[in-house]
């Protein structure tokens, strides 16, 4: 493997010993009904950006979302598609699990719901994997998908998502450390098993609640 590919960069090298070291551990939970900044955590204006540092340029043109495995209408839809879908406006926190939370975010775009409607998600899925146009992976459990405060997001403030933040479309699961929304979203997979995605491989918790502090695995 050479040094720049993603599983060894240094980022990644530098986060899996984050991960055997437990950093940034507080040892303690909190209840998301009291608290609202879950534990360790601490609140930023700013946007940051964190990826593994190819940020592809996805246009409008080139936009393509298959959605399928454990369902019984697969699809795959273009931007023009997706955007004539029914949309949702909601507002959310979000909390990466470097430590920066921030509140109040605006988002447009299509609920979760909506799409496992769409496709008509077989009785027996049970986890949802999603695959980017840059590699990344990322998985959840398919009750963890099916919230009302997931979306498939187009807009936040009131502007299109920037491709450094995976537009024109990425994932919102607001509930979870971001590392499980992926951004410039290519495929999402409803599966009968489980499958670990990029960070979930390198030490990242399997489940990713930032109020139980599940940071690492
Ligand atoms: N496609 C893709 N999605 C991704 C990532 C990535 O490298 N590629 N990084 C994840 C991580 S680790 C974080 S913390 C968030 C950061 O999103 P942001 O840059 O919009 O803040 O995106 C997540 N989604
Ligand atoms: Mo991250």
């Amino acid at each position: 493997m050479t040094d720049d590919s993603p599983a060894d960069s240094k980022l990644v090298r530098a986060k899996r010993r984050w991960a055997e070291e437990g950093r940034l551990l507080t040892g303690t939970t909190a209840d998301p009904a009291v608290a609202r900044l879950p534990p360790g955590q601490r609140l930023v204006r700013d946007w940051p950006v964190l990826d593994l540092g190819n940020q592809p340029l996805v246009d409008a043109a080139r936009f393509r979302l298959d959605i399928g495995g454990a369902v019984r209408r697969p699809i795959t839809l273009r931007f023009d598609d997706f955007m004539a879908l029914p949309m949702t406006e909601s507002v959310s926190d979000m909390h990466c699990v470097t430590q920066w939370s921030r509140y109040d975010n605006r988002w447009q775009g299509v609920s979760a719901r909506t799409l496992i409607d769409l496709v008509e998600v077989s009785d027996k899925a049970r986890h949802v994997i999603f695959h980017a146009v840059d590699g990344y992976a990322t998985n959840v459990r398919l009750d963890q998908f099916d919230q009302p405060d997931v979306l498939l997001v187009h807009s936040w403030e009131g502007g299109p998502i920037t491709r450094e933040h995976g537009g024109p479309v990425r994932v919102l699961i607001p509930r979870l450390y971001l590392w499980k929304s992926a951004k410039w979203i290519r495929r999402i997979e409803f599966s009968i098993t489980d499958q670990p995605g990029f960070w979930e491989g390198n030490g990242y918790h399997n489940n990713a609640d930032p109020w139980l502090e599940e940071r690492y695995s």
